[in-house]
């Protein structure tokens, strides 16, 4: 069995056990001086101080800081096209849901997607992969949604079942068929619902994704059709996620905690009741500040939802409209800045509390004895560093599974 010793780690924080952090938890952290990491294989098998074991191979941290490797718990990885014209359209006054309504936004990137061979989506979804590992992510979660027929909606599963076969990243997929009515369905939104329910058995039976996810919003998806495709969902084995709050504060929230959610992502205009919601469901509160920076639209009340007990993970949400940022150091750095998160929360909404978000916490977002060897070195000696430097990369090395990725 091959051997890895990472030593003369000047600090080394990670969230101390694979809980799910919130309330006052939320910046616990764990913190180390002078540590190594020994992994074997693909797992960590000792962290320590002292005396040095015997290796295989042995990188010198050079006292920089090491922590887990990060989680994006939010994409929309797969996509065909880009949108580029839709930022003028917005600088000229057309808002998001505007520009859904005139058949462009999601729809436009869903003939894009269909128009696309698997192999297209997949070499363009693996450069999105190989950027960021660069940036220090080394699991993330991947939903369809681009699709919108059982057809299309398989060819971009299996798009990301193969990314995570084959390329460094861990990916958990979603299914998203609830993400816009296509064209075919546009005057009929009950029978593309029904379309959506009779899509699940398939996706659920060949393991194609582990959660199922529905954006409730505004002319999209109301509370009443979120809740049956969620429902059908569960009844097949997968958990249920809710672009909730984004826009409008139709009730998303609410329903995430009467269905025991996973998680509720967005929640930009998340009121009390939704907060109060999410708490007695135990949901994971996925918050997207790149994409309220994007869209120029407000930031979630992340303290509130720590003061109410609801814990934080936070997410890139890329995607090619409302978020074409993959870069989970500057979304750090928003959370401090635009949440009031301080780095310590901060570091643990994009470890282990985005590892629970996906069902992955047993697996990866901390670094403890017998979890996966998913660690980054960072050109900076403490996390305060990380948040402050807005815009830079400051990843120095990245392990995966304990080899060398970036
Ligand atoms: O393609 O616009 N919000 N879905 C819900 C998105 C943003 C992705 C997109
Ligand atoms: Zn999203």
């Amino acid at each position: 069995m091959s051997t890895l010793l990472i030593k003369n780690i000047g600090s080394l924080v990670t969230s101390p056990d694979s809980e799910i952090k919130k309330g006052k938890k939320q910046g616990e952290l764990l913190f180390l001086e002078d540590a190594y990491i020994l992994c074997e294989e693909e797992k960590i098998k000792e962290i320590g101080h002292g005396d040095l074991p015997q290796a295989d191979e042995v990188i010198d941290a050079q006292g920089c800081l090491v922590t887990p490797g990060l989680v994006d718990p939010h994409t929309h990885l797969v996509f065909g096209g880009w949108r580029q014209n839709e930022m003028a359209m917005k600088l000229s006054g057309a808002g998001y849901l505007d520009i859904l309504k005139a058949g462009g936004g999601i729809l436009s990137t869903v003939k894009a997607t269909r128009e696309a061979s698997k192999e297209e989506l997949y070499f363009k979804a693996k450069e999105a992969l190989d950027e960021m590992l660069e940036l220090g992510t080394t699991t993330c979660e991947a939903k369809s949604g681009y699709g919108l027929d059982l057809k299309e909606e398989v060819k971009q599963l299996e798009v990301i079942r193969e990314l995570n076969e084959k390329h460094e990243m861990d990916l958990v997929a979603t299914f998203l068929g609830a993400h816009a009515y296509p064209e075919e369905y546009k005057s009929d939104h009950e029978a593309y619902v029904e379309q959506v329910c009779d899509m699940i058995p398939y996706i659920a039976e060949h393991g194609l994704a582990q959660f199922c996810d529905v954006f409730c919003e505004t002319g999209v998806f109301n509370v009443e059709e979120t809740r049956k495709i969620l429902l059908k969902g569960q009844e097949y084995g997968l958990r249920s996620k809710i672009h909730a709050d984004e826009i409008d504060a139709i009730g998303g929230s609410v329903l995430a905690g009467e269905l025991h959610a996973i998680s509720a992502e967005h929640l930009i205009v998340c009121n009390a009741e939704g907060i109060r919601a999410l708490s007695q469901g135990n949901v994971i509160a996925c918050l997207l500040p790149a994409t309220s920076l994007y869209l120029s639209a407000d930031f979630a009340k992340a303290r509130q939802m720590i003061e109410n007990d609801v814990a934080i993970a936070l997410g890139s949400d890329y995607n090619p409209g409302s978020c074409p940022c993959l870069n989970l150091q500057l979304v750090m750095t928003l959370a401090c800045q635009k949440y009031r998160m301080r780095p310590e929360e901060v570091l643990n909404a994009v470890t282990i509390n985005a590892a629970n978000a996906i069902g992955r916490a047993e697996q990866v977002g901390s670094l403890e004895t017998g979890k996966q060897a998913d660690i980054v070195l960072w050109n900076a000696k403490d996390l305060n560093y990380i948040c402050y430097r807005m815009g830079s990369n400051l990843v120095k090395q990245v392990i995966k599974k304990g080899k060398t990725v970036a």
